[in-house]
């Protein structure tokens, strides 16, 4: 062999290889009957996080999925121990929603490492860190910029007063959902001058949190009109709070948020509540589908998008059956 030769054949070699190391990083998934299946919750201390588990334990049988479902409690180290220890019982599969977008990296690194195929749902991971198609198969959830966008392009439309007072409450602290709702809002909120955020501060997405958090804010902001919740708990939340201090939410303040609960249709039909933008829960049937999908070698998009409808007056009593 010449040179020339010699350094095409190695030159072809290298990006050869490298070329079926992007095609083959992700570990491959057997088509079969049966799968051994990991969910790994966050927690289950709202209604929404109970449906989607629910959701995942309904959609087992029918696609075959052994599946074991863990409780991280609120905790990103429990959800980190909660995968390894699923890699050690050896599933085939790993759904997980990682409680924050970086602390759950390394396990689903060890995951792939592991040759388990991992799909985020519902939450995503930071993406400088890691990768769909890369690191894991794909995300499957929402898009939480766009509706935080929606939320305040409602609000802008629908508000009477002459200047938009706002309390943000915040969903936990480093969830995509949080850090993607905020900035969808607080951007789209900006182009008005008539709006100001007054402060900004979070309550976990959960309820005792909101009410908590909004009891302190309503004190330094007895001025507030609006109130923006990341999440449906924190704004019902809320609403105790404005009502415990004489307040009356839905008419000398407005309540917005974002998931499409139950208790928060009921609050929107009572007039409680402007808006809910949706955020569904219902993962397992789109879980399932998406794993076949790829089980049968397909190239899964990276965000694998589900569309979100709005709650307002308007339609809340017609959807309010199909609520969890
Ligand atoms: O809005 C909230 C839950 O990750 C999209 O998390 C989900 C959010 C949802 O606790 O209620």
């Amino acid at each position: 062999m010449n040179r020339r030769t010699l350094l095409g054949a190695t030159a072809f070699a290298v990006l050869g290889w490298a070329g079926l190391a992007t095609a083959q990083d992700l570990p491959p998934l057997e088509q079969k009957d049966s799968y051994t299946v990991g969910f790994a919750q966050s927690e289950s201390n709202n209604p929404w996080r109970i449906a989607e588990t629910k959701s995942f334990q309904d959609t087992a049988a029918q696609c075959g999925w052994n599946l074991i479902v863990t409780d991280a409690g609120g905790s990103a180290a429990k959800q980190v121990a909660d995968v390894d220890s699923m890699i050690a019982q050896g599933i085939d599969v790993l759904f997980l929603p990682p409680r924050e977008e970086s602390p759950l990296i390394p396990a689903v690194m060890r995951a792939k490492a592991a040759g388990i195929p991992v799909f985020l749902v519902d939450r995503s991971v930071d993406p400088n860190v890691a990768q769909a198609g890369r690191d894991y198969v794909a995300f499957l959830g929402s898009d939480f910029v766009d509706q935080g966008r929606r939320v305040a392009e409602y609000v802008i439309q629908n508000f009477q007063g002459e200047e938009g007072k706002i309390i943000e409450l915040e969903g936990t602290t480093g969830s995509s959902p949080a850090n993607d709702r905020k900035r969808g809002f607080d951007e789209a909120i900006a182009a008005d001058s008539k709006f100001q955020i007054l402060e900004s501060r979070s309550g976990d997405f959960a309820r005792d949190e909101g009410r908590r958090v909004m009891e302190t804010l309503l004190q330094a902001h007895p001025d507030v009109n609006i109130v923006y919740a990341h999440n449906d708990e924190m704004a019902i939340g809320a609403i105790q709070a404005l009502e415990a201090a004489g307040r009356k939410p839905g008419e000398d303040v407005m309540v917005v948020s974002i998931d499409g609960t139950r208790d928060a249709l009921q609050a929107i039909i009572d007039g409680k509540m402007a808006v809910t933008v949706e955020s569904s829960p219902f993962f397992g049937p789109l879980s399932c589908e998406t794993m076949k999908r790829y089980a049968a070698g397909e190239a899964i998009e990276p965000w694998v998008k589900v569309e979100d409808r709005i709650f307002t007056a308007e339609n809340a009593q017609e959807s309010i059956a199909g609520a969890y």
